[in-house]
């Protein structure tokens, strides 16, 4: 829906944009908000806002409480990555997020059945084949977190900050209410659990004085021109705005106030073991379609959990890919871990710069080659478990 907004709004957001002070962010929003008509076109906007809000407002509260000692540091919005991935444990209260790391990391947790037990983001590593995959859990989420409401500004910001999602379901309870509530709160947020069609990417970092505008796609309802106006109307008139897919009017404006996330995404539903609990499952997979993996297990009774390494490890498409030095014979015992569809030129970039620069060719061992070893070159697609050797100039 769009959201007709008055040019003195649009002048405002330019401000916001132009600041990284939190305290004078903090203010041009409120000024901001106050320019946004209010209607039912703005109110996933103004939903927005007012939660960038309460996640500056936390912060500068925080910092003012670690200054003063009554919180003693540690990160609480973003826990550093580690590993290959860093996963979010997202779900409402008492599903059994601390009891999943319990039985599965040697996180400190505390299981309890108290509702909002674990208040700040929990970090653990979850151990599989040769690569660990980072989990972490969020505090609990309800109707409303993507406002601010309880700790919900840290799991809305852990999520955003995540390469990929758990939503953890209570098969003791109605499960798909459950999912419901959680897939309503992160669209709020705007993280998406599907792949979108399109992507725009703003950057306003340039400092070309000019706009420029990549277009690699379709543009659906809207030429270039009008999608020029509506950058420069919102002052947008230095920066670097690449669309990608398909993508409308609409979603160039949403991109302006905040770009949609893409988050490969699990579903972890708990509890197996209670009475129900089968059929609440089978409800949850009717409902869910298959457009999400589903997976059940019983942290109580450690059942299912041994597939969950390996779920998370398709859902995230990690690959493995292991590079032999030329002088050795035996590859590396740890792999590199790159995405599917990652090619040589991605794993000499995660490798070290140099490699590029000085890249003459590669060797690639894989059983699904004809000939392995193959000379290959940097656009080569890496499968996982491929053996590389890399030879610089
Ligand atoms: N029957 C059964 N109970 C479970 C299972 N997993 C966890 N529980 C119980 O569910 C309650 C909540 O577990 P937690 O792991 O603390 O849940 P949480 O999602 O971390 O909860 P908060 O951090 O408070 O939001 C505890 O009493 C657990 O013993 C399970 O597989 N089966
Ligand atoms: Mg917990």
């Amino acid at each position: 829906m769009p959201t007709n907004l008055p040019p003195e709004a649009k002048n405002k957001w330019a401000e916001v944009e132009a600041t990284n002070d939190p305290k004078l962010k903090l203010q041009k929003y409120q000024e901001f908000l106050a320019e946004v008509p209010k209607h039912k076109g703005t109110m996933k906007l103004r939903g927005q806002i007012k939660r960038k809000m309460a996640i500056i407002r936390q912060d500068l509260d925080d910092k003012k409480q670690r200054r003063v000692g009554i919180r003693s540091g540690g990160p609480k919005f973003f826990i550093e990555k580690e590993g290959s991935a860093q996963i979010a444990l997202v779900g409402m209260t008492n599903v059994g997020k601390s009891s999943l790391l319990a039985a599965l990391t040697n996180a400190k947790v505390e299981v309890s059945p108290v509702p909002f037990t674990s208040r700040d983001p929990v970090p653990s590593i979850l151990d599989y084949k040769d690569v660990q995959l980072q989990i972490v859990e969020t505090p609990a989420i309800i109707e409303g977190s993507a406002d601010g409401k309880l700790w919900g500004s840290q799991t809305m910001a852990s999520a955003r900050n995540a390469d990929g999602l758990i939503l953890m379901v209570d098969l003791s309870e109605n499960p798909v209410a459950q999912l419901q509530v959680i897939l309503g709160e992160l669209e709020k947020a705007r993280i998406a659990t599907s792949k979108p069609k399109g992507k725009v990417e703003i950057d306003r970092k340039h400092t070309g004085a000019a706009l420029r505008i990549v277009l690699v796609g379709k543009l659906l309802d809207c030429n270039m021109r009008d999608v020029e106006d509506l950058l420069r109307s919102h002052r947008i008139n230095d920066a670097i705005v690449k669309i990608s897919g398909e993508i409308g009017l609409d979603d160039i404006e949403e991109a302006i106030y905040e770009t949609t996330m893409f988050k490969p995404t699990l579903i972890v539903a708990n509890k197996l073991d209670v009475q129900g609990a089968e059929s609440n499952f089978q409800n949850l997979c009717r409902h869910v379609q298959g457009k999400l993996p589903i997976i059940a297990v019983s942290c109580e009774q450690k059942r299912g959990l041994s597939e969950l390494g390996e779920k998370v490890f398709n859902t995230m498409e990690i690959i493995r890919i292991y590079t032999k030095e030329p002088s050795k014979r035996e590859p590396s015992s740890r792999p590199f871990t790159l995405r599917r569809g990652a090619t040589l030129q991605d794993l000499a970039k995660s490798i070290h710069g140099e490699f590029i620069k000085n890249f003459a060719y590669a060797r690639v061992w894989a059983k699904r080659l004809v000939f392995s070893p193959q000379k290959v070159g940097l656009t080569f697609i890496l499968e996982d478990g491929d053996v590389v050797e890399i030879h610089t100039k």
